[in-house]
């Protein structure tokens, strides 16, 4: 057996059943490899930001990673985007990067550059592979290092793929570390400290469903307020849950719902920072008196058992169960499609058991508040801000979870990083509705620009944030890329759109005209 095959029956005896991949010359014995380790699904990406978007989204959904197969400096680059947001989600992700034989490496050819440095960028675990006897156990290694929420980079030059080698068995996963009894006592008193203003505040693992709930018994025993992060990475959400009011973007939306606040608990959050620093404006958006306590910080990288905290705070209250009390259903909207009409249509019209993606940008901050009393879902946000995630990140979730449909909040202008995700969605046969939030412009953008006093755009502004010459189709896109699409403008239109999207399988697009 050859090195690229050792590495693939170890990635299958670790429990990897995916590889999205966009292979070069330097990557063949894989390829190669992957015709006999048949456990191994291969799904070709049309652009390295796709196979590790893909990746990310598979993670979220499979709580376990994929690998991308990735090829040279070049490929990783192309691919470093969506890995950054991959790593500020905590979503294990596998990359194996091919590098010239090192014999070869020394004569300078045109593809030659430094991997490794590249690999640095993405902080979690980097190796080179020093020989074909060592790849197996260096993937081994790798797979555990990610699995415990990190991005992890094998790099292997072509003679440990083609050299002998046997496979090795998977190296064991240290599980999240409870939090210590200090930590939860502190949280505790933080929470009942005499007359004070509390918030929990809620991201990464503390937005599933055990999570939540435990965070509602916490509150409804110390009449602390649950508010959670601005970024999810994944929520479960809908009818019958707990449904804190996410932070704005915005600092000045931010900063209102924070105000007052003497103590900050972060339970699986970051402690509450605008996204930009502005002139003249603090970073942290909680009240400048606010005391923070941090029982498990998604700065930890997931070594902590953040649910289990939870629940630890809540007993050490004595805090009972709390029934949830049922939200009327969203009925769809009518009328002109504006961002809170677009998000509504979709949470009414949402089918049993979806995953919702959401990169939806200016369009898109009502959907969750919106979606609470709608059918129960998943929701992944988009969490590091480097856009191009939303298609990518559906492509990998419908492969993780392939009798679940995905629906995506598709911002235009990120759509546009990644749009050949459609591709592979339509390839691979996935069941993924894609809602095109068409505005044709960076609307952020000129959002911030009036924000900091400039109201009308003038020539070069217009040009960096306009995308409106020539008007993009998007109808005429995802046919190309063989996925069925229609354009909608109302919210009436919007409704049937997805009523059709949901009666035939693979994937769809609606372009939602705002
Ligand atoms: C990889 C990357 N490139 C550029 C940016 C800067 N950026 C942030 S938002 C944005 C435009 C977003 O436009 P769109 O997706 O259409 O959403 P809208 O603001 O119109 O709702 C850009 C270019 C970024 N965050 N990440």
């Amino acid at each position: 057996m050859n090195g690229a095959e050792a590495l693939l029956r170890t990635a299958t005896a670790a429990g990897v059943e995916v590889c999205f991949a966009n292979p070069g010359t330097t990557e063949l014995p894989f390829v190669a490899g992957l015709d006999r380790v048949t456990e191994i699904r291969a799904v070709l990406g049309l652009f390295e930001g796709v196979c590790t978007g893909a990746a990310d989204g598979y993670a979220r959904m499979a709580g376990k990673p994929a690998m991308t197969l990735l090829h040279l400096g070049p490929g990783l680059a192309n691919g470093l985007a969506n890995l950054h947001d991959a790593r500020r989600a905590g979503s294990p992700v596998v990359n194996v990067v091919g590098e010239h034989a090192s014999r070869h490496l020394r004569h300078d050819p045109p593809l030659a550059s430094d991997i490794g440095l590249l690999a640095q960028w993405v902080p979690g675990w980097v190796r080179t592979s020093s020989s074909s006897g060592m790849l197996a156990g260096d993937a081994a290694e790798a797979i555990a290092a990610a699995a415990t929420g990190r991005v992890a980079t094998l790099i292997v030059p072509t003679e440990c793929q083609w050299g002998p080698a046997d496979p090795a068995p998977p190296v064991a996963v240290p599980t999240p570390a409870a939090v210590s009894d200090e930590a939860v006592r502190a949280a505790a008193s933080a929470l009942t400290r005499g007359g004070r203003a509390a918030v929990l505040l809620l991201g990464g693992p503390a937005m599933c469903e055990a999570g939540l709930r435990a965070a509602a018994r916490i509150a409804a025993a110390t009449g602390a307020r649950l508010v959670t992060d601005t970024f999810l990475a994944r929520a479960e959400w809908g009818c019958g849950l707990p449904a804190p009011p996410r932070l704005p973007y915005f600092p000045e939306q931010a900063r209102p719902v924070l105000d007052g606040v003497e103590e900050v608990v972060v339970a699986g959050a970051r402690a509450p920072v605008s996204f930009f620093g502005y002139p003249g404006e603090p970073s942290s958006t909680a009240p400048p008196g606010a005391v923070m306590c941090t029982l498990a910080s998604a700065a930890q990288d997931g070594a902590y058992d953040v649910v289990g905290a939870l629940e630890s705070v809540a007993d050490l209250l004595r805090a009972s169960e709390v029934t949830v009390p049922a939200l009327p259903a969203p009925t769809p909207p009518t009328g002109p499609l504006t961002p809170e009409v677009l998000t509504a249509v979709v949470a009414a019209c949402l089918p049993d058991g979806a995953v919702v993606v959401d990169e939806g940008a200016t369009t898109t901050p009502a959907y969750l508040s919106q979606a609470a009393g709608a059918r129960r879902h998943t929701y992944l946000g988009h969490v590091g801000g480097a856009i191009g995630q939303g298609m990518p990140v559906a492509l990998g979730a419908a492969t993780a979870a392939p009798d679940r449909p995905v629906v995506v909040l598709q911002a235009d202008g990120s759509g546009l990083y990644t749009l050949q995700a459609l591709w592979t969605q339509a390839r691979e046969h996935l069941d993924v509705t894609t809602v095109v939030c068409a505005n044709h412009g960076y609307r952020i953008l000129q959002f911030e620009l009036a924000r900091a006093g400039q109201e009308q755009l003038g020539p070069a502004t217009a040009n960096l944030t306009d995308l409106d010459d020539p008007r993009i189709d998007w109808v005429r896109l995802a046919h190309g890329f063989g996925v069925p699409a229609r354009r909608v403008g109302s919210a009436e239109e919007l409704t049937a759109a997805l009523t059709w999207a949901q009666t035939e399988s693979g994937p769809h697009l609606v372009q939602a005209t705002l």
